[in-house]
């Protein structure tokens, strides 16, 4: 091969290249196109909203296993306000608590959720799969796999526009999840970018981390398809059988 197909991209060609998979993100999967057009139903609301809570309550799992490979005590002191985003602490709430009233905002019980009783099985395959990646993976490999969040604050944005006038059966209390990701999602991404742009020093390396990128992709887009299957199509797993 020659020296282009293997030299290194510059720092700059190679974040461009992870800023192009944006296409892939699951904003542009057909169940959030319906999703922000109105097109939803209370039950198909409500049936994202209790199979994301598995992503929500996973997510803090998933940087615990990230740090538990991760020897650079520098990069733990910033990693560690994911957990805390999500599971609370130092007198805040967290995440998981505003996706608790998420649910609520919806017409769910909390108990609804933590019990996972809507949990879909393809659902909870695709993000167990990401938690156990997160488990295996070089460190830096795992950060880069959070990088789909250079796309997120546009479908949180998308929510807190659409919903209201889509949706206006979902109480006010609903949106403090996705105002809370704007700036806290913007935070994560220029910490997890810096450490996959110095960790990938090799044309492989780049390569690979395209590769894990979408991986990610295909977790995120492959949890819609499950819900779409269930709660558009009303052909939720074993939906035929007696
Ligand atoms: O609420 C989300 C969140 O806390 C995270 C953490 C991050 C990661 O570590 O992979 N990814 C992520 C995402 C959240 N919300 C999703 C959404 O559509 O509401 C987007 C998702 C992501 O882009 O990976």
């Amino acid at each position: 091969m020659n020296d282009v197909e293997t030299a290194p991209w510059t720092r700059g060609e190679f974040e461009r290249r992870l800023r192009a998979k944006e296409k892939y993100y699951h904003v542009n999967h057909e169940f959030h196109v319906r999703m922000h057009a109105g097109g939803l139903d209370k039950p198909a609301i409500q049936g994202w909203v209790a199979n994301r809570f598995y992503y929500q309550v996973s997510i803090p799992v998933k940087d615990a296993a990230l740090m538990s490979n991760c020897p650079d005590r520098e990069v733990r002191r910033e990693w560690v306000k994911r957990i805390v985003d999500h599971d609370g602490g130092g007198g805040a709430e967290g995440g998981i608590e505003a996706w608790l009233q998420l649910g609520e905002a919806v017409g769910l019980d909390r108990g609804d959720l933590w019990s996972h009783a809507h949990l879909l099985p393809g659902v909870k395959f695709a993000i167990d799969a990401y938690v156990n990646f997160a488990r295996r993976q070089p460190w830096q490999v795992a950060a880069g796999s959070s990088l789909t969040e250079l796309f997120a604050p546009n479908i949180h944005q998308r929510r807190l526009e659409h919903w209201p006038q889509h949706y206006p059966w979902i109480s006010e209390q609903g949106y403090n999840y996705f105002r809370k990701r704007l700036s806290e999602a913007r935070r994560d991404v220029v910490h997890g970018l810096n450490i996959t742009l110095d960790y990938c020093r090799t044309r492989e390396q780049q390569e690979a981390m395209l590769d894990v990128l979408q991986f990610k992709l295909d977790v995120l887009w492959t949890m819609l398809d499950c819900m779409w299957m269930a709660y558009v199509e009303h052909r939720p797993p074993y939906h035929n059988v007696e």
